[in-house]
């Protein structure tokens, strides 16, 4: 069986590389329509030699449309989303507007692929740096059960979109020749420097980024007393998410066994080898799809059940587009 498949928001970072993730796996597609502003209508992409031409998103656009795959923002999301399952389709969206919503599966597939059968028609794509930490953490969770965490985060500027990567790479090209930034995605000057926001801050002091962590992962772990507490912060990397990450558990496990789990984990890879220098970095994990995993090490500051370790995924992919076509492909495995 084949499915006519709608990406929306084709342009962009997210939805770039869903076009490609789509191609890559062999996604079984009869039509294929790629959805943009009007800006971008008529504008040719190729894909593995063919063609596709981007259409202006209207309402009559998810006519005829089986799944789509939301890669826009939230605005465009809740204007679009609602009429395409009105028309019968079937949406796994990236954006924020419905994660948290009762009735829509927030789904990892290496972490709660059951959930998906809860559906009404939208599914979400968690939040990047929640994928990543949670596909690392999932083993861990599965075996200890997770009640604290401490996070921190180093945020590649693709989590922008395309305008994030030009900025960092302008401002860089800008700096190489002695010439003034340009400042317009960021908060600050990106290159050369670290920004510790990610969205908007809360009464608490926490970024709406940092909320993530702890709203998408309860939902997803389905562990509503989950205790997290995030810093997350803008870095000037492509596109790979590295964060730290430090985890109670309620039962004991010690490293070699959290080494163990891990090894055998899907999605993870264990780089663990301290006294050869081998540990995640983000340019490694650039354009694959695993999580690496390492720097595993009890934490030393208490007596509870707690270990700290290191993560590192492309955001672009296992963070988004990835983790979106895995979540299509159980949907048909359904259908
Ligand atoms: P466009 O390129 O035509 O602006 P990113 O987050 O990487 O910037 O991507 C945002 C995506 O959302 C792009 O594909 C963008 O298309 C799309 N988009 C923006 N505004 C609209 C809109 N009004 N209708 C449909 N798609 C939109
Ligand atoms: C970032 N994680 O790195 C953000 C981007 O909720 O999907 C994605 C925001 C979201 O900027």
């Amino acid at each position: 069986k084949t499915y006519n498949v709608a990406i929306l928001g084709a342009t962009g970072a997210v939805g770039q590389e869903m076009l490609k993730i789509l191609n890559e796996r062999k996604f079984p597609i009869k039509e294929l329509h790629l959805l943009a502003s009007k800006r971008s209508a008529g504008k040719k992409i190729t894909v593995n030699e063919k063609e596709y031409i981007v259409e202006e998103t209207t309402a009559n656009s998810f006519d005829n449309i089986d799944i789509v795959l939301g890669a826009a923002e939230n605005d465009i999301a809740k204007k679009y989303l609602p009429i395409a399952v009105e028309k019968g389709a079937i949406v796994v969206d990236n954006s924020s507007a419905y994660r948290l919503d009762k009735d829509v599966p927030l789904i990892i597939p290496e972490v709660n692929p059951q959930d998906i059968k809860k559906h009404h028609g939208i599914i979400a794509n968690p939040n990047c740096a929640t994928i990543i930490a949670l596909v690392a953490l999932q083993p861990l969770h599965a075996y200890a059960k997770a009640k604290r965490m401490v996070v921190s985060t180093y945020q590649a500027v693709s989590g922008a979109g395309v305008k994030g990567i030009m900025e960092l790479q302008q401002q860089l090209a800008a700096l190489a020749h002695g010439k003034e930034v340009e400042i317009q995605t960021f908060q600050h000057q990106i290159a050369y420097n670290l920004i510790p926001q990610i969205g908007s801050f809360d009464e608490n002091g926490y970024s709406s980024e940092e909320m993530k962590m702890q709203n998408e992962g309860r939902k997803i772990l389905n562990s509503p007393e989950l205790a997290v507490n995030c810093t997350c912060v803008r870095v000037p990397i492509l596109r790979s998410h590295s964060e730290s990450i430090m985890v109670e558990f309620e039962q004991p496990i010690d490293v070699e066994k959290a080494r163990e789990l891990l090894a055998n984990a899907k999605g993870v890879k264990l780089v663990d080898d301290p006294k050869s220098n081998q540990y995640p970095m983000p340019l490694d994990t650039t354009d694959q799809d695993l999580v690496y995993v390492g720097r595993i090490r009890k934490d030393i500051s208490t007596q509870a059940n707690a270990l700290s370790f290191w993560c590192c995924g492309d955001q672009v992919r296992k963070g988004a587009a990835t983790n979106a076509v895995q979540i299509a492909e159980l949907l048909i495995e359904e259908l």
